[in-house]
């Protein structure tokens, strides 16, 4: 990904030179497409990825969803199951005990069951992950619209970001998005995979799924969803914790 982040910001630099280059950046400045690590590793070229996948994707906004007949075979797995107390106490019991927090700026902070997310209008989806390591999968999620329980929360205007905890946050796992995407129809909280319950090592008993985005923002294991406005004051201010490990905050596909 590193690799070809350098060409596109080198393929633009060739073509739209160094004027546009600043002109871009002070659209990305204007319209507010200023992605929270911008002043990491890659510094302009994060800020124009970002900007300009904005901008090409506002004409077709949709991933690509699949039919059943294209459902991969195999699903590789990235992240094993947290084995933390916590999580594995959860995990025996079969998440009767587990809730899904929503606070922040919202104004009815909550939590739901898995039976009460599986009672909310549900949606399935068949799309395409993609890890940065280079392998991927097709696979039918379902669950429920993040949108849906941002809304029953009543999200405040101040809302920058949503942050995702996991049960491994403690080995340094978390992530987030802003509006646009946390938004997204098809951004969902799946509790099922592939027509089952979403399986342990896939995220039980819930995860994100992000299509527009590479693997790793689709946060699994999930505790807690929280809203907020200044994602600096987040873990190391970069508003995940990839660029911890040389991957941007950002990751459109
Ligand atoms: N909580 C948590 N979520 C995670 C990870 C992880 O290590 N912990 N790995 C990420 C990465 S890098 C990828 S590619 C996908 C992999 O999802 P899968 O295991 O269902 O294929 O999960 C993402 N979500
Ligand atoms: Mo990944």
């Amino acid at each position: 990904m590193p690799t070809r982040r350098r060409v596109i910001t080198t393929g633009l630099t060739a073509v739209a030179g160094v004027s546009a280059l600043a002109a871009a950046a002070r659209l990305a400045d204007r319209f507010g497409l200023i992605p929270p690590d911008h002043g990491g590793i890659y510094g302009v070229g994060e800020t124009l990825t970002y900007a300009a996948q904005r901008l090409l994707t506002m004409h077709h906004p949709l991933a690509r969803e699949f039919s059943h007949s294209q459902v991969s075979a195999v699903a590789p797995v990235n992240g094993e199951p947290p084995d933390n107390e916590v999580y594995q106490r959860l995990l025996s019991d079969r998440f009767a005990a587990w809730r899904l927090t929503i606070d922040g700026l919202v104004a009815r902070p909550s939590s739901w069951s898995l039976a009460e997310l599986r009672q909310l209008p549900s949606r399935s989806q068949i799309t395409h992950q993609a890890c940065e390591e280079g392998w991927s999968f097709i696979a039918e999620w379902t669950g429920v619209q993040l949108a849906y329980l941002l809304s029953a929360a009543g999200v405040s205007t101040r809302a920058r970001f949503v942050v995702f905890y996991p049960f491994d946050f403690e080995n340094n796992f978390w992530d987030s998005l802003d509006m646009a995407d946390a938004w997204h129809p098809q951004t969902l909280i799946a509790y099922g995979m592939n027509g089952v319950k979403l399986p342990t090592r896939h995220g039980a008993p819930a995860r994100l799924t992000v299509p527009r985005q590479l693997g790793y923002k689709s946060v699994k294991y999930l505790a807690r969803i929280s809203v907020v406005d200044d994602i600096t004051r987040v873990g190391n201010g970069l508003g995940s914790a990839s660029p911890d490990y040389g991957y941007s905050w950002y990751a459109g596909i």
